[in-house]
């Protein structure tokens, strides 16, 4: 029998926790139905149209590709809607639904889990024309918790693969342990650094359908080159920690109550 704070495990999550153990990642294929995609992608459209605040345009990241300002042309293209959670219920409705919390559970070996508000909490969009490239990274950098057990679910809303900017992750990158010299000062993996090349070179390209969620810790490396095609690429990012896992407080990962899925409620 499960302890009460076990999630419920079949073999396909048994499995699946398995790859994840390995890889740091996992794929749930097809895991968001048609018209939850479809009432997403309505909001997403509605709210790009109007840049809805709060944004964060690709001449913010200045990632390689980026326009060089706001005033540049291609300065006011979209790279995230910020804040899914508060912007619709459409993206909490998804995020705290049973299908995606049965796998955060899963992953993360605990039924009390929060959706994370300070992080992701965004629809991340590739725009055709001023696209930018994300350098080899892994997200908890910047990240502040107890523990580094953070899990990123990341929804397609189109179809991604390497043309279009789709995501590269590095297997087993997740429990790595790097030398002093591995990242940048801005905490970039150097893929000039000659222990980083088998890493890098061992890297895949996730090709995703809509309604497909990637899982990936927090931890592992991952890098996405530029839109190349002639349509836009969304997804709905969300990250997820068990309850135990609190943010430091007073850093950035302390900044917003944190959401129970199970009651909807910010906590
Ligand atoms: O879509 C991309 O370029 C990657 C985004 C990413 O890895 C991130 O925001 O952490």
């Amino acid at each position: 029998m499960n302890e009460p704070d076990m999630p419920e495990i079949t073999a396909d999550m048994s499995a699946a926790q398995a790859s994840f153990e390995r890889d740091g990642f996992v794929i749930a294929g097809g895991l968001c139905p048609p018209e939850q995609l479809q009432r997403m992608r309505l909001s997403v459209e509605r709210d790009l149209a109007a840049a809805l605040a709060p944004v964060e345009y690709e001449a913010d990241v200045a990632y390689p590709g980026a326009p060089s300002g706001r005033e540049a042309p291609g300065g006011h293209t979209v790279r995230r809607l910020l804040d899914a959670l508060g912007r619709d219920p459409v993206f909490a409705d998804w995020a705290c639904c049973s299908a995606m919390t049965r796998w955060a559970r899963g992953l993360l070996g605990t039924r009390r889990i929060r959706v994370v508000r300070a992080h992701h909490n965004c629809i991340m969009t590739k725009h055709p024309d001023y696209s930018s490239a994300t350098g080899w990274h892994q997200d908890i950098r910047y990240w502040s918790f107890d523990r580094p057990e953070l899990l990123n679910a990341w929804t397609a809303l189109d179809c991604e693969s390497r043309d279009n900017g789709g995501m590269r992750l590095i297997p087993a990158s997740h429990r790595a342990v790097f030398d002093s010299e591995a990242f940048d000062t801005d905490r970039f993996f150097r893929s000039e650094h000659p222990p980083n090349r088998p890493w890098i070179d061992s890297a895949v390209q996730v090709d995703l359908q809509p309604g497909d969620v990637l899982f990936f810790h927090a931890a592992v490396l991952h890098a996405a080159g530029r839109n190349l095609t002639e349509r836009r690429k969304r997804a709905v990012v969300f990250s997820y920690r068990p309850e135990s896992n609190r943010p430091l407080p007073g850093t950035r990962s302390a900044a917003g109550a944190d959401l129970d899925p199970e009651r909807r409620a910010c906590v």
